[in-house]
């Protein structure tokens, strides 16, 4: 049989079979050597396949994850720490005010997730909040990245019925991301209501030898899909993501990355560069570009360079 595995306590896990059934399962010794590049064989999200030995589950196959998202367990360590698999979208949740969110932040986000083939769903929130200044910045925010081709949503999680965005988690598994504040509880407790299965993940995490304990959480809403809050992920690991591979993550602009002279550009200081022309004819947006150069320039990231 086979199922989706929903918590993670490090020896047993939760999993869904048969849409709405909870069983408990164990892994078998196999898996577990398997795989050494992480500090977790299996996590939340994961779709497996099940038997069952007396009265007691056991997971004997891990399907193919069509992606996941890492945390560095520790630092300067080659092994990494996974915190959910087998996702289908983002909903970033992005507040101009309480607190602010940047297009830098937004854009590193976007990169990540686009080099993942992950889709992202930009929602702003706290619409409720915006005097006429930000009204004003919002219409340049949203247009800026409705342009580009990404979903955008005008929200207020508190007074909106938030039916427009429950439509568009239906049958999916959907990673709820954004700065501390801007609502995703909110959201989620709206979301799930009373139906839901509320699970967690404790995950052990070690930084600067402090020890702190972080929740990923799995939600079931009723049959129309998953959620996951992962607190403590204010976007993708850019772990895999080379200086070289960052333009793609810039998606208005791989379409004139092609008509750059080099096939090595970055698209900072080389000639006849197609990004550097598209952004000086107004076909790449001038903002998105400056925040590409920081992201490009920023130390953690030259460190990774291939
Ligand atoms: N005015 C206004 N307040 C909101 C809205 N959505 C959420 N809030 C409030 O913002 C505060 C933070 O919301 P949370 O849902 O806890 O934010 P969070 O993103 O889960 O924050 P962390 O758990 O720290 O990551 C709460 O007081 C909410 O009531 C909104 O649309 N408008
Ligand atoms: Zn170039």
């Amino acid at each position: 049989m086979e199922g989706i595995v929903v918590k993670s306590t490090g020896n047993v896990y939760d999993i869904i079979i048969n849409n709405n059934v909870l069983v408990k399962a164990y892994l078998q010794g196999r898996l577990r050597l398997e795989n050494n590049v992480f500090t977790n064989p299996v996590v939340v999200g994961d779709r497996v396949s099940l038997n069952k030995e007396g009265q007691n589950y056991f997971i004997n196959k891990i399907f193919k994850r069509k992606n996941f998202i890492v945390r560095k367990s520790v630092k300067l360590s080659k092994t990494h720490q996974m915190l959910a698999s087998n996702i289908d979208q983002v909903l970033l949740i992005v507040t101009l005010v309480k607190p602010f969110t940047s297009t830098k932040f937004i854009d590193r986000f976007l990169a990540s997730a686009e080099v993942q083939g992950i889709q992202v769903i930009l929602v702003f929130n706290k619409t409720d909040l915006y005097n006429e200044e930000l009204k004003i910045k919002l219409e340049y925010i949203y247009s800026l990245y409705n342009n580009i081709g990404y979903k955008c949503i005008k929200s207020s999680f508190i007074n909106d019925d938030n039916k427009n965005i429950l439509s568009l988690l239906n049958n999916k598994i959907t990673l709820i991301s954004g700065h501390s504040g801007v609502g995703k509880s909110s959201l989620i407790n709206y979301l799930s209501g009373n139906n839901k299965i509320k699970v967690s993940e404790i995950s052990e995490h070690y930084e600067l030898g402090k020890h702190t304990t972080t929740f990923s959480e799995m939600h079931k809403l009723g049959n129309q899909g998953f959620v996951i809050d992962t607190p403590g992920i204010k976007g993708f690991g850019l772990v895999d993501l080379s200086s070289k591979d960052l333009a793609y993550g810039f998606k208005e602009f791989v379409k004139y990355k092609t008509n750059c002279r080099f096939k090595s550009c970055v698209c900072v200081n080389e000639p006849d560069c197609g990004v550097k022309n598209a952004v000086k004819l107004d076909k790449i947006s001038k903002e998105r570009y400056l925040n590409y150069l920081s992201i490009l320039n920023e130390d953690n990231f030259k460190t990774r360079k291939r």
